[in-house]
């Protein structure tokens, strides 16, 4: 299909930044708006990328770059998967076309990359916190710009909104909070607030009063508006005493406006122009639907949430493969094992496709439960779970679970409480960078006491772990694995594995290689280059990384004077810290070269770029190997 030529649009062609978009009229923005989409659709589709959040906050995006003095005024956009046409509309147009791919742009927010990304983001219900900082830093300093949150309703079910908010209303800080309502997270949204703006949105006294202000709002123009505006501020004071009395965000010291139509830009402007003028916390609650546009996304919102490239015509993605991936064998395993177990209960944070429980929810709905973006929650409600002698399940994201470092601490270990956690998206991550690359669950997982730790070589091994995990009693133990194509090994039945026992994969004489989860695999491939080399590498399948199997490094350590650990985690305190500590304690003297993740955070690209920039794909673990043995210093590549 033909590129979407920007040159032949109306307006966007001469939109580079916020103040091009000031000398458009009102009217205008509605047409630049539907090039916005077209361009954006064109390029995701053509690249891959998050697509659905930012169709749905298009209009807004236009009017508050319009209204406010962008980037003196301070917008925080909440996670930042909405904000790519903020990135359109703040000097990244073109740059739109690299986004997410290897040395282009984020896909999230980013301070280096402009500063109209005033905070980044990348995890959910960080913003009103920001916003709250930044706010109070400019009354420090006596500076007088806006501060303006755009959070999701996905983004409310994070505690964090709460503290933030509680915290705001007592300091009574001019910030604005835009509410942006879509009831979807990447799945249907588990919020139970939202059952409440249900109720209030069909009641008939409340929507007779609000259309009227809305409608006031409609002619407000800056002649008249102080009237109007007290006239508006009585009809919604009634409002809230008839029919919303407590309500949630008054109640949390907030002026509530809304709920207004999120796709009606020119409204829009006129109520940002009218809430700029207003003093103390704001929330402006405003409906979108996500993906708004072509009807393949609005009727698939959680479809489009995140694309590889795709047909921009039918919204079908071009890519699909044959092998199965690590997500779905673990949903699957899953499955099987809690048909046969009735204490087995999955539990998830918001992420019931991307951690494959989406097939339990399917096969046994009552012992599924997606709590919302709220990891923390999460791990302690597993905790009470596993009190009464169930076996929680808890599957999240290993960068999202760093959220819960301290539920998993104190609510589960301390209590030696058997809470299996299950960290998909361990390792390098690819497209959505620093913020996502699951680098650190190796070292904050290990330094727990009592906490089994394990990583699979393979997809079998995956379900030979989860069956193991779920008849271990004695404490936590948890499974983490990549993202994406598992090997395609043929699957085996469920086999119980002995707690802290590594195998050898392959006999060799020069050197033993130390290697943990999907780095077995890559070791075993960096064979073709050492055996060019004439070089024998031993390379052992850890399988885990706590407790050790001790016996084993005792052999190793008498019999090879180099030994090299590589794992995808960070070289700071992972698996291979594990192996060091263990030597030093036992005074064991071979060389040994950690190899893994280096310690600076990793920028994004394909997770094949990513291995091959560090050295961890089966080429770059050749080449540090023949280093180490001929004692030349390894540097990373670049
Ligand atoms: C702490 C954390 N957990 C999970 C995610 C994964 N995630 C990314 S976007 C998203 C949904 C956000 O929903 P919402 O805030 O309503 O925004 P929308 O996409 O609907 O615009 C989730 C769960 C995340 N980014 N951060």
């Amino acid at each position: 299909m033909t590129e979407y030529n920007i040159n032949n649009t109306k307006f966007l062609k001469d939109i580079e930044y916020p103040k091009d978009l000031k000398k458009l009229n009102l009217m205008n923005l509605r047409e630049l708006a539907d090039e916005v989409r077209e361009y954006l659709i064109d390029t995701i589709s053509r690249i891959g990328g998050h697509l659905g959040a930012s169709l749905g906050v298009c209009e807004l995006t236009l009017a508050l770059h319009y209204v406010f003095d962008t980037p003196d005024d301070k917008i925080i956009w909440d996670v930042g998967h909405q904000a790519y046409i903020h990135k359109i509309l703040t000097g990244r147009k073109e740059q739109l076309k690299t986004i997410r791919q290897k040395n282009g742009i984020s896909g999230f927010l980013k301070r280096s990359e402009s500063e109209y990304d005033v905070f980044g983001a990348g995890h959910a219900t960080t913003s009103i916190s920001a916003a709250l900082g930044i706010a109070t830093a400019r009354d420090f300093s006596k500076k007088n710009f806006k501060v303006i949150s755009v959070i999701g309703d996905g983004s409310m079910t994070g505690g964090m909104a709460y503290e933030a908010m509680n915290n705001i209303g007592l300091l009574k800080k001019d910030i604005i909070v835009i509410l942006n309502d879509n009831k979807m997270s990447i799945a249907p949204n588990v919020w139970s607030l939202q059952n409440y703006f249900n109720d209030l949105m069909t009641n008939d006294t409340y929507n007779k009063f609000r259309s009227k202000v809305w409608e006031l709002t409609e002619v407000f123009d800056k002649k008249n508006s102080d009237r109007l505006r007290k006239v508006g501020a009585k009809i919604e004071g009634s409002i809230k005493s008839v029919v919303t009395p407590g309500m949630l965000f008054e109640a949390l010291g907030f002026r509530y406006f809304g709920p207004a139509n999120g796709h009606n830009v020119v409204n829009l402007v006129k109520m940002l122009e009218e809430l700029k003028r207003m003093p103390g916390p704001i929330l402006l609650h405003i409906i979108t639907e996500k993906g708004k546009g072509p009807s393949y996304a609005t009727d698939h919102p959680q479809k489009i949430h995140a694309l590889n490239p795709f047909d921009k015509s039918t919204g079908i993605e071009h890519k699909k493969s044959t092998v199965s991936t690590y997500t779905k064998e673990f949903g699957t395993a899953l499955v099987e094992l809690a048909k046969n177990d009735p204490k087995i209960i999955a539990v998830n944070a918001a992420m019931p496709d991307g951690t494959g429980l989406n097939l339990i929810q399917k096969e046994i709905p009552d012992r599924y439960f997606d709590v919302g973006i709220a990891e923390q929650h999460a791990v302690t409600f597993c905790a009470g779970l596993a009190t009464e002698g169930y076996t929680p399940v808890a599957a999240i994201y290993s960068t999202f679970l760093q959220r819960a470092f301290d539920q998993i601490v104190h609510d589960v270990a301390i209590q030696k409480l058997p809470v299996i956690f299950v960290m998909d998206r361990a390792g390098l991550v690819g497209a959505d960078g620093p913020t996502h690359h699951g680098a650190f669950d190796l070292t904050y997982m290990r330094l727990i006491p009592g906490m089994v730790l394990m990583a699979p070589k393979d997809e079998n091994e995956l379900r030979h772990m989860l069956f193991t995990a779920t008849r271990y009693k004695r404490g936590p133990i948890a499974i983490r694995y990549p993202r994406g194509n598992a090997l395609g090994v043929k699957k085996e039945d469920f086999n119980l594995l002995e707690i802290g026992k590594a195998e050898t994969v392959k006999k060799g004489s020069d050197l033993a290689v130390l290697a943990i989860g999907n780095m077995v695999q890559n070791s075993l491939d960096s064979e073709k280059y050492l055996e060019e080399s004439g070089i024998s590498a031993e390379i052992i399948n850890a399988r885990f990384i706590k407790p050790l199997d001790r016996e084993l490094l005792y052999d190793v350590f008498s019999r090879f004077s180099k030994i090299i650990t590589v794992e995808d985690n960070t070289v700071v305190g992972g698996f291979g810290s594990a192996v060091a500590e263990f030597a030093a304690e036992n005074n064991l003297k071979s060389d040994l070269l950690i190899h893994g993740i280096p310690d600076r955070f990793i920028e994004h690209g394909k997770p094949e770029e990513l291995h091959e920039e560090l050295r961890l794909d089966p080429k770059g673990i050749a080449g540090v190997i023949k280093e180490f043995l001929t004692k030349e210093k390894v540097a990373e590549k670049n």
